[in-house]
């Protein structure tokens, strides 16, 4: 008779990660990562140190979204209105672009992982434009996820922005009036060259856009947890995929 063994429940098995394929998995999941601050705060530890604990696990959100066959990964990561915080986190939050990348880019090498950015890049600082750009140029024949980071991104600046660049372009008569409509202004934002987001995650319990891609989400499904960033897991990520999947599965059925 085989010898018992005794019962061990790991805190990680408590919840089954879902390692079957997901079906109708959506192609581009855009995410606010909000709560690092009261992350830390909750922790007795500065701002700063959230940010930082945020940082990593944009990386392991990658490795899930690679893993779940995501085609395009839209990250909040800086707002136009992220410039009246304190200049010491300003600064810090600046130079995560950096770090991130100096830690994280040979994985997403080797993962085909394609870094692009939206929003007002040259607006940052040289730091930050200098790192984001090599990694933009090592990845751009990468056909993997495209992992797209909002830097320095507000929406209605992104909106203003376009249509000035498209009243320029009437001016100079490349078309008429008539032909303004939405496939036309959408050419005009930073978003042109990929597809509407399919779900919107916002970490944090916050149920605001604050600004982000509201062109872009008019058919957007949304989701929210209240889960910080700093405490998102693929266990977590995959509930969302799954939440997706049987709300398109219910409108499937109409
Ligand atoms: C930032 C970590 C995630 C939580 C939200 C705020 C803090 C990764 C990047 C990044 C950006 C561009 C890039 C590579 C990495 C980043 C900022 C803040 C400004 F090419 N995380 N992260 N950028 N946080």
């Amino acid at each position: 008779m085989p010898m018992k063994l005794p019962f061990f429940k790991s805190k990680k098995e408590e919840i089954p990660i879902q390692t079957e394929e997901l079906t109708n998995v959506p192609e581009h999941v855009a995410i606010i990562m909000d709560g690092n601050g009261r992350w830390a705060k909750q922790k007795g530890l500065p701002r700063i140190a959230g940010h930082k604990a945020g940082m990593d696990v944009v990386k392991d959100t990658v490795e899930t979204a690679v893993k779940h066959n995501i085609k395009i990964l839209t990250l909040f990561a800086f707002s136009t209105e992220n410039w009246k915080r304190p200049k010491h986190e300003v600064e810090y939050l600046l130079r995560l672009p950096k770090e991130f990348l100096h830690i994280y880019l040979p994985d997403l090498i080797k993962n085909n992982v394609r870094i692009e950015t939206i929003g007002d890049f040259d607006s940052l600082p040289g730091y930050t434009k200098e790192a984001v750009q090599y990694a933009k140029e090592k990845t751009k024949d990468n056909d993997g996820l495209l992992l797209n980071f909002a830097l320095n991104y507000g929406s209605r600046k992104e909106i203003l922005r376009a249509i000035k660049s498209m009243m320029e372009d009437m001016d100079n008569e490349e078309f008429s009036l008539e032909q303004v409509d939405e496939k036309l202004l959408s050419k005009y934002l930073y978003t042109h060259n990929v597809s509407d987001p399919d779900l919107l995650i916002r970490t944090s319990g916050e149920q605001r856009l604050s600004n982000f891609l509201l062109w872009q989400l008019a058919y957007t499904e949304f989701w929210f947890t209240d889960v910080l960033w700093p405490d998102f897991t693929e266990e977590v990520f995959v509930k969302a995929l799954m939440d997706y999947q049987n709300r398109s599965r219910r409108y499937g059925g109409i």
